[in-house]
């Protein structure tokens, strides 16, 4: 017999008063909008944002969870009606509230059917999503629908049985035509550059071998904001739904846990009507571009360097990563010296400040994200949160040295996953299957090794990977991430830089 109650609508009266809970009436709160992808990420930002919204301006904007991916969500927020408890945490301090935005889920992971079926539905005027950035089956390099993938190749053979988000979302478009459903809005709120724009793209590429005019009927009944989002909110472990048990009495299998911070910023391009969601900070404005450049290349570039070298370095989470002192002055120094000046003028904002705070909150040793977790997928975000920067400092003619680093710790963590070099690790790439071949053929050689993994032409544009200057640099990065030393590649990047920054200044001195 297990006598602690389950987070359920029953409970919602009697939560220990640590815990806020909604304060409008959820039984008379109807679906608008669906969203794809009901992670951790979901849960502590867009349906908190929107648990906002409905306590400030109370509207029919209810969210219905879809998940097309596991894990099911029938028994864990299936059987709490939606209902979660999403901690804050920062170092020892927690706060704790219920969120209730979320009417619904469906699990859509065997057929699109119960996916659709919702997307169809006249009452859902707004489709948002959080499916990853491999979810768009785009290349990452030029963003064009990735005809080879196999998903795609799968959707385009049996457009009624999709799988793929595309798909899906083609389907549904589709069959909101046949229907004579209202305008949709479809908002990406993953981390991508022109989210919009990408998701517009390979829906709009799919519908395009679909015929029958279904792409201009989307073009005309269809809107694809984009969007910049943040809040880190690690992948939630036993631990944390342990300590909802242990610190206020009742059971919750869908915890959510984040940092403080939040942030949205939404492209005003909707189909039909808004969510206020400025009315709980949000901010809506003509163009994301350059809010996007700032925190990917800022935030998630800090994020993706500090997780695969830190990796390399045998540590476990961001926050043991920045307090390795050598790794904690590279990212400062690769941030200030060679990602800001890549950035566009941020209306509100002051880059420097924003660079410290984010490194502030990468401390947090509250936020327990793993480095491997970081490193997921690393193929997907190494072009928005290094290799873009990498290009404007190029055109510039500006130094590369230290940006350079963690693209190869990027190769380096693939490589070291391979058979050859020892299977260090369990890793999860769309491109792993592709650097371990090349690993387990070329052997030891960074030269050759680098060589191969630049010619993956679907990740490093060609004119890039051409390029002497950044060929060098990172293939004298991955030799050294790659012995036994590899923290030394840390080290002498940093000493290189420092030896170009005393010439310059010796230069403008003259
Ligand atoms: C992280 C992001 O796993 C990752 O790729 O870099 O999820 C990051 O925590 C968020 O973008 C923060 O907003």
């Amino acid at each position: 017999m297990n006598a602690i109650e389950r987070l359920g609508p029953r409970l919602l009266e009697r939560l220990p008063a640590a815990v806020q809970k909604p304060s409008y009436d959820r039984a008379v709160l109807s679906p608008g909008m669906a969203h794809l992808g009901v992670g951790a990420f979901h849960r502590c930002h867009q349906a908190e944002y929107t648990d906002d919204l409905l306590s400030r301006r109370f509207d029919r904007w209810g969210i219905v969870g879809i998940n097309i991916r596991p894990p099911a969500l029938a028994e864990t927020l299936g059987r709490q009606d939606g209902l979660y408890t999403r901690l804050i945490r920062e170092n020892d301090d927690v706060e704790a509230r219920v969120i209730g935005s979320i009417v619904k889920v469906v699990d859509s992971q065997d057929s699109a059917a119960p996916a659709l079926e919702v997307l169809v539905s006249a009452d859902i005027e707004l489709v948002t999503m959080t499916v990853t950035e491999k979810g768009y089956c785009h290349v990452p390099s030029t963003g064009a629908l990735d005809l080879d993938h196999p998903d795609i190749v799968h959707d385009l053979a049996n457009p009624e049985a999709p799988r793929s988000v595309p798909g899906i979302l083609t389907r549904a478009l589709e069959q909101r035509r046949a229907t004579h459903g209202p305008k949709l809005t479809l908002l990406s709120c993953d981390n991508i550059p022109t989210n919009g724009v990408i998701l517009e793209n390979v829906v709009r590429s799919f519908a395009e071998r679909r015929g029958n005019g279904l792409a201009d009927w989307i073009a005309a009944n269809a809107a694809f904001p984009s969007a910049m989002v943040d809040r880190i909110a690690p992948a939630v472990t036993q631990d944390d739904l342990d300590s909802v048990k242990r610190r206020f009495g009742y059971r919750d299998a869908a915890v959510a846990v984040g940092e403080p911070f939040r942030q949205w910023v939404i492209e005003k391009k909707f189909a039909g009507r808004m969510p206020r969601w400025d009315l709980a900070g949000a901010t809506f404005v003509d163009d994301v571009t350059p809010f996007e450049h700032l925190k990917m290349r800022v935030l998630n570039g800090a994020q993706t360097t500090l997780a695969t070298l830190g990796v390399l370095a045998g540590l476990e989470h961001t926050s043991d990563a920045i307090a390795d002192p050598l790794l904690s002055v590279f990212v400062r120094r690769m941030l200030v010296e060679q990602t800001l000046p890549t950035l566009m003028p941020v209306a509100g904002m002051n880059p420097s400040a924003y660079v410290e705070q984010s490194l502030g909150r990468l401390k947090n040793t509250a936020i327990r994200h793993r480095n491997h977790q970081i490193a997921t997928d690393g193929s997907q975000k190494i072009v928005q949160r290094l290799l873009n920067p990498i290009r404007d400092r190029l055109n510039l003619g500006a130094s590369i040295g230290l940006l350079s680093v963690p693209v190869a710790g990027w190769m380096a963590y693939l490589i070291l996953a391979s058979a050859r070099f020892g299977k260090r690790w369990p890793v999860s790439d769309p491109y792993a299957g592709k650097v371990a071949a090349i690993a387990d053929e070329t052997g030891h050689d960074a030269r050759a090794l680098a060589s191969a993994i630049l010619a993956i032409d679907t990740i490093f544009d060609p004119g890039l990977a051409a390029d002497e200057t950044f060929r060098q640099a990172v293939t004298s990065a991955l030799g050294e991430l790659l012995s036994g030393d590899p923290m030394a590649a840390v080290r002498h990047s940093l000493e290189q830089d420092e030896v170009a920054r005393l010439k310059r200044s010796k230069q403008s001195a003259l």
